[in-house]
């Protein structure tokens, strides 16, 4: 039905456009979903951005016009739109209460690069390899479409965020070209390196030493893991688990958080070839090779009781 670049011409053709990313948004679904605002915006485009959850503290300056509408604290948007566009979602169930929006749409257009992707949109643009979905975006329309500074901001801010400051594996010559030409149209990547990396508050520094300070090793200094608990940990939990990951010896980082006295975040990152998101997968959870996380019905320190001793087992079994 399509061609396989056909999202510059979707965006050409579109009459109106829902915008959405998965639930809890990070930097790389708000980065491709604003960068596409804006382009639509700028169009005349008839748009609606929604996620479902706020939007972290440390990620606002990117909406700073605070476009995203957030479905957990607004009425859902009942207009009927011609193409629904979810970015950085593996399936139609993670947009949380999007899912209606975009279920409901005439067509459905999916931009992911997690490798377990589901496919689920009438038009599918995957890619595992790409370093994150602000990358694919501008590398699908830059040549087409004039892309407005606050898209090209917006873009760069994702593709940092989800190379962890051009820090992690998935950073590569696409990626590098990307920002070079994000740059070139006037992106500024110095300040929004800043803006995403240092931006720890006190109480978050504390926070974020606590957490160091209670890591731990397993598996003969193969694994790393800490627990954080109480308020305010969504702000630090990126900067501790890429830190504990860059311990030299250690192949995957394991950061426990606290949702509830019944809920824990499980988040992983793998520093080897040890693939995280079949570790995660098989609870639930899911994500890229090298990240990946999940939630586990467990208090805290059962989830650490369970989940440790079979990381240790899975990892010796990976290394031999
Ligand atoms: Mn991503």
């Amino acid at each position: 039905m399509f061609e396989p670049n056909s999202l510059t011409r979707i965006i050409k053709e579109g009459e109106s456009f829902f915008l959405t990313g998965h639930e809890d948004p990070d930097g790389d679904s708000l980065g491709a979903i604003l960068g596409l605002y804006h382009l639509l915006k700028s169009m005349n485009k008839k748009v609606i951005s929604a996620v479902h959850g706020p939007i972290s503290r440390r990620l606002q300056f990117m909406d700073s016009e605070k476009t995203i509408i957030d479905l957990t604290s607004t009425s859902i948007p009942q207009d009927q739109f011609s193409h629904a566009i979810v970015c950085d979602s593996t399936s139609t169930k993670r947009t949380g209460k999007a899912e209606k929006i975009i279920k409901n749409a005439d067509i459905l257009v999916n931009i992911d690069h997690h490798p377990d992707n589901m496919k689920f949109g009438h038009v599918n643009f995957v890619n595992p390899d790409a370093s994150s979905v602000c990358e694919m975006v501008f590398l699908l329309i830059h040549e087409q479409l004039f892309l407005p500074t606050k898209s090209c901001q917006a873009l760069a801010c994702g593709l940092l965020y989800d190379t962890g400051n051009l820090r992690n594996p998935n950073t590569s010559e696409k990626s590098l070209y990307t920002l070079a030409l994000l740059a070139k149209r006037g992106v500024n990547i110095h300040i929004l390196q800043k803006r995403l990396f240092a931006n720890f508050t006190k109480e978050d520094f504390s926070r974020y030493s606590t957490g160091l300070e209670k890591a731990r090793f397993a598996a003969e200094g193969k694994i790393i893991w800490t627990v954080l608990t109480g308020q305010g940990t969504k702000e630090i939990t990126q900067r501790l688990i890429e830190e504990l990951k860059n311990v030299k010896g250690v192949q995957v980082a394991i950061l426990f958080v606290e949702n509830n006295s019944n809920s824990t975040k499980v988040s992983l990152r793998s520093n080897s070839s040890f693939p995280v998101n079949d570790f995660a997968g098989r609870w639930g959870g899911g994500g890229h090779k090298q990240a990946a996380g999940m939630n586990i019905e467990f208090p805290w320190k059962k989830a650490v009781k369970t989940i440790i001793p079979q990381a240790v087992k899975e990892l010796d079994e990976w290394n031999s």
